[in-house]
């Protein structure tokens, strides 16, 4: 094959795997996790794209084999009253059979190590087992994101620190629509709901930089609803606490209300409270249930985003 086609087709293969990597961060960062759940996560999608690989590469092969050889010219000889052979029907019944019996197997024991609630991979961690997990509860609203520390009574806003080796235990519920919860390389998606509540449990290996998101579409400020997540050691974290508990803003229902207004927040804008209502996590699930959580309709805002209203509701 000559040169040219030869890279074009290297090109060709290698273009879907632009979708694993991240300009602003690292090369094919879904192959680089952090901690035991991405890790495992990883894991069990090399076991799965191999037991495929089981499959496709042979059929794949033999139908390439079966086209040359039974060509027009070829060497495979015409016999009309072939009928049946046992040779085939064991592979072709007892491959898939036996793919599909494994992928069941590693699909039940990857669902009960990974589990979103109760993580099994975590249950035999020994950095989990040894330190009292930390509660985080996080309420999603159009569109920002509100990280409270129960224990600690303080809360963040469009940014989440996390101490690096301890067990994180999350609440997730939302205030507008559903919106998911994702941090690149740490954790996979979970959806938080309007009125629901879900759990969310993980743990950090090493410190570092990431990305969190919502990967469901919500509308006008969703492109802008993204935060930092800092992965820092428990001296840094206890030093952030301190210094939120000394210096936040207090944290009522009503001035959450305030906070759950639509806003696009542009500039990314963090915000620290501190004096959070310790029930404020399930206050917003029932007044989400009753309805009492009014605002603006957000939608109305994407109709013109030059307009003063949507400079109204957005922090730039
Ligand atoms: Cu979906």
């Amino acid at each position: 094959m000559p040169m040219h086609w030869m890279r074009l087709a290297g090109l060709v293969l290698f273009a879907p795997l632009a979708g694993c990597a991240n300009a602003r961060q690292d090369w094919l960062w879904i192959f680089n996790p952090n901690g035991p759940l991405a890790t495992w996560s990883v894991y069990y999608l090399f076991v799965d794209v191999v037991l495929l690989l089981i499959i496709i590469v042979p059929a794949t092969a033999l139908t390439l084999w079966v086209i040359f050889r039974y060509r027009r010219g070829g060497h495979g000889t015409y016999d009309p009253s072939f009928r049946h052979s046992n040779l085939i029907e064991v592979f072709a019944w007892g491959v898939p059979l036996l793919v599909v019996g494994a992928l069941s197997y590693y699909a039940y024991e990857g669902a009960h190590a990974v589990a979103p609630y109760d993580p099994g991979v975590l249950q035999t961690n020994p950095a989990a087992q040894a330190n009292k997990p930390l509660q985080i509860d996080v309420i999603t609203t159009d569109w920002q994101w509100l990280f409270i520390y129960p224990e600690q009574d303080v809360a963040l806003a469009n940014k989440l620190i996390l101490p690096v080796g301890r067990q994180i235990n999350m609440r997730l519920t939302s205030a507008s629509v559903t919106n998911d919860f994702y941090i690149l390389k740490l954790v996979g998606q979970i959806y938080v709901m309007p009125g629901m509540r879900t759990k969310r449990k993980f743990l950090i290996d090493r410190p570092g930089t990431y990305r969190g998101f919502s990967t469901e579409f919500s509308g006008p400020g969703f492109s802008w609803m993204d935060y930092k997540v800092h992965v820092v050691k428990k001296a840094k974290f206890q030093g952030w606490v301190d210094k939120a508990q000394a210096t936040g803003q207090a944290l009522s229902y009503k001035r959450f209300q305030q906070f759950a207004e639509p806003m696009v927040n542009t500039a990314h804008k963090t915000y620290t409270f501190n004096h959070v209502d310790p029930d404020l996590f399930e206050t917003v699930i029932k007044r989400v249930k009753s309805g009492k959580l009014t605002h603006e309709r957000p939608m109305e805002l994407t109709e013109d985003m030059g307009s003063a209203k949507f400079r109204k509701h957005s922090t730039q």
